[in-house]
């Protein structure tokens, strides 16, 4: 197993990528995205494996010199093998045809893989596809790396449409196709990675927004989570126990007890499965619709509480419950109160609210992190690994 290193994205290809596939990073022009490869190779030299990289258009001096500068850095040891823009030249200028250049790289892996046994092979092919023909450049690698089995990895700078993507990936065996681009729904800020298809798990086809951070590293983010549900559930108590800071818009209300007004701001972020979370809760009163609606806008996933203790809390819930299953996203249902007696239960929760048994459904009590926590990591997996929605 070779692991990408970015966490998200490795927890949902099932933990990493299995020895012998071969998997290709599809970026579009001017898109960050090159940390996917260079994490991937920093993982895999620090996991002891022998890895080939092969870069073009530099020295293998400059490429490691520009890779110290991000979080991901490698030591130019004897496991870390580099052709760089001067083997391409010496292939060049021997070889006249294209048939002359696959051959004579063929040979120059080969030597290279006689002195040292290769783990991997990290490729940077846009040259080697220019010269060579983009399918017989992808399918020496592919074919020498099934031969040798070594795990590929190729980056590929796609310069047309997804249909090209489809057309390249038709034919090549890749196992792992994964496009990287720009913008993410109406944030164009951000970027976003697509696993559009794996071969040894199964996995929808979703756009996966992440960021670069400050240091270079990538962070996938989940945007907006909603917390909802009827008042008084401990919408308001659940961020506060998930979130290190927490914004709130509680109000003494007319009972004289707080009540939230606006919404609550889980923020700076809450961490879960490799995502940094964005959480918006919101208030719970019938008179809020407006505001709830408006709140729930472009969430990624919604988190629906409720107090476990209330048929009345659960009933004035309903229509807020309508409203997340018409938006079509996924939503997980959290029992809130789970130590209080006169608890629901399950038969009669799933009845009244009218859940299919696929809907994850969990009894926590909102002060405990542990159990809030559970509920989100829930939430993650149905966004990311599920193609059930309600
Ligand atoms: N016993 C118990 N009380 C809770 C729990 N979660 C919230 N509460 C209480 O329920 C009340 C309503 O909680 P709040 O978070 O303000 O609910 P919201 O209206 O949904 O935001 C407060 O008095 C909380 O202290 C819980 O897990 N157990
Ligand atoms: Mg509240």
């Amino acid at each position: 197993m070779i692991y990408t290193g970015i966490t998200a994205l490795d927890e949902m290809i099932g933990g990493g990528v299995p020895a012998g596939k071969r998997v290709l990073f599809s970026l579009a022009p001017g898109v960050d995205g090159q940390q996917f490869m260079f994490s991937t190779l920093n993982c895999a030299h620090r996991m002891g494996k022998r890895c080939l990289v092969i870069v073009p258009y530099t020295s293998a001096e400059a490429f490691l010199s520009d890779l110290s500068t991000t979080p991901y850095g490698v030591e130019h040891d004897n496991r870390m093998i580099i052709l760089d823009t001067n083997t391409f030249e010496e292939i060049e200028a021997r070889s006249r045809t294209p048939e002359e250049k696959f051959a004579a790289w063929e040979t120059r892996i080969d030597a290279v893989y006689e002195r040292t046994s290769l783990d991997a092979v990290f490729l940077y092919c846009n040259r080697l596809c220019d010269d060579i023909g983009t399918e017989k450049a992808l399918s020496l690698f592919t074919e020498w790396c099934m031969r040798r089995g070594a795990t590929l990895f190729v980056e590929y700078l796609n310069l047309y449409d997804e249909k090209h993507l489809d057309a390249l990936t038709a034919s090549n065996p890749f196992d792992l196709v994964i496009s990287i681009g720009e913008g993410y729904g109406n944030l164009l800020f951000v970027n976003h990675f697509k696993v559009r298809h794996v071969t040894w798990t199964s996995l929808p086809v979703r756009e996966i927004p992440y960021v670069i951070r400050e240091d270079g590293s990538v962070s996938p983010q989940i945007p907006k989570i909603v917390v909802t549900g009827p008042v008084d559930a401990g919408k308001t108590t659940f961020i506060q126990t998930v979130s290190e800071n927490w914004v709130s818009s509680d109000r003494i209300g007319i009972s004289g007890s707080p009540t939230t007004v606006a919404m609550d701001f889980g923020h700076p972020l809450v961490s879960c499965r490799g995502f940094e979370i964005t959480l918006v809760g919101t208030p719970g009163q019938e008179h809020f619709g407006p505001i709830i609606n408006h709140l729930l806008t472009n969430a990624t996933g919604v988190i629906f509480i409720v107090d476990g203790t209330s048929v009345e809390s659960l009933c004035r819930g309903m229509e807020i419950l309508e409203t997340v299953r018409q938006m079509g996203v996924p939503f997980v249902i959290a029992v809130n109160k789970r130590e209080m007696p006169g608890q629901l239960s399950d038969a009669t929760l799933r009845t009244i609210m009218r859940l299919s048994e696929r809907t994850p459904l969990s009894h926590i009590s909102a002060l405990n992190r542990e159990e809030a926590m559970g509920v989100i990591d829930a939430l993650i997996v149905l966004i990311t690994r599920e193609t059930f929605m309600e």
